[in-house]
């Protein structure tokens, strides 16, 4: 009996230690994630794979409603790096910062009110929590990710009066914030990209420059500078700015407030860095599939 209780226990161990080896064989065979949620910090932030690509950043000077300080557009090639599928939630914001600054109050709508400082704090205590690298989009991740593939005034074309089934806008949010996520999501599933709230980049602005001056002239001062200075380390590859960068942040997207002009893929304001009225953000995280 005891030699039969014996084999059984080994023989439960064995099994143990195959299934054990099974699952590691799994987990490494296993396609990448092209998405997780961040929930080390108990935040449940859904975090989507933006593949690197190259896209044209900026407006045609053909597109309605567009400024100048859009073009000229540009190539911008970029490794892959994470995305927030949504704004930063006021929920989220509150369970890391110990405070709420929106205007529009609900614990699902996107928190604004917020600086860019305030958004770069998120980012580092994020950043603690997880034991990995948050931060902000730079300007380029930013309209790459919000184009998902489109040369159109927005992710899914060019008409305004479609902009109400992915954002709320000017037109259609009835003066305030909405949950996040609830308009449906661009090509590369990320929400409320046009309007709800602004969203501040982690650069600083400045004017573009074309493909052939920006080679000549090492044109990525501007962006790797603010990288390099706040500590981001999202987005120095697309340094489309020239030399003499603007001394703001910049904030993209359009909000809840906005014309459907200012929702626009290409469509940039810069701002001082403690603007914060109608601005929130979401996150991005340099790196490489999991
Ligand atoms: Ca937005
Ligand atoms: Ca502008």
């Amino acid at each position: 009996m005891r030699k039969l209780s014996s084999v059984l226990v080994l023989s439960a161990l064995a099994c143990a230690a195959l299934t054990r080896a099974e699952e590691k064989t799994a987990e490494t065979s296993a396609p990448a994630a092209s998405s997780y949620m961040e929930n080390r910090a108990g935040l449940n932030m859904n975090m989507i794979w933006i593949e690197g690509g190259a896209f044209r950043m900026g407006s045609p000077e053909s597109e309605v409603g567009r400024d100048k300080d859009e073009g000229p557009t540009h190539t911008v090639t970029l490794p892959g790096f994470w995305m927030g599928a949504t704004e930063v939630a006021q929920a989220q914001y509150e369970a890391l910062m110990g405070n709420n600054p929106s205007f529009n109050k609900g614990e699902n709508h996107p928190v604004e009110c917020v600086s860019w400082e305030n958004a770069m704090e998120f980012c580092r205590k994020l950043s603690d929590a997880a034991g990995t690298t948050y931060t902000l989009p730079s300007e380029a991740q930013w309209e790459y990710a919000c184009r998902a593939g489109s040369s159109s005034r927005f992710c899914f074309g060019d008409s305004d009066r479609q902009l109400g089934d992915y954002a709320w806008h000017g037109e259609n949010a009835g003066k305030q914030t909405h949950p996040v996520g609830k308009k449906k999501p661009n090509a590369w599933g990320l929400y409320d990209m046009h309007g709800n709230v602004w969203e501040w980049c982690l650069d600083l602005g400045g004017p573009y420059e074309s493909d052939s001056t920006h080679g000549a002239k090492g044109a990525s001062k501007g962006g790797s500078e603010a990288v390099s200075k706040h500590g981001g380390g999202g987005g120095s590859e697309g340094g489309s700015k020239g030399s003499s960068a603007w001394t703001c942040h910049l904030m993209r997207g359009g909000s809840w407030l906005n014309d459907p002009r200012k929702c626009r893929s290409a469509y940039r304001v810069g701002l001082s860095p403690d603007t914060s009225v109608g601005v929130g953000f979401r996150v991005a995280r340099p790196g490489v599939l999991r």
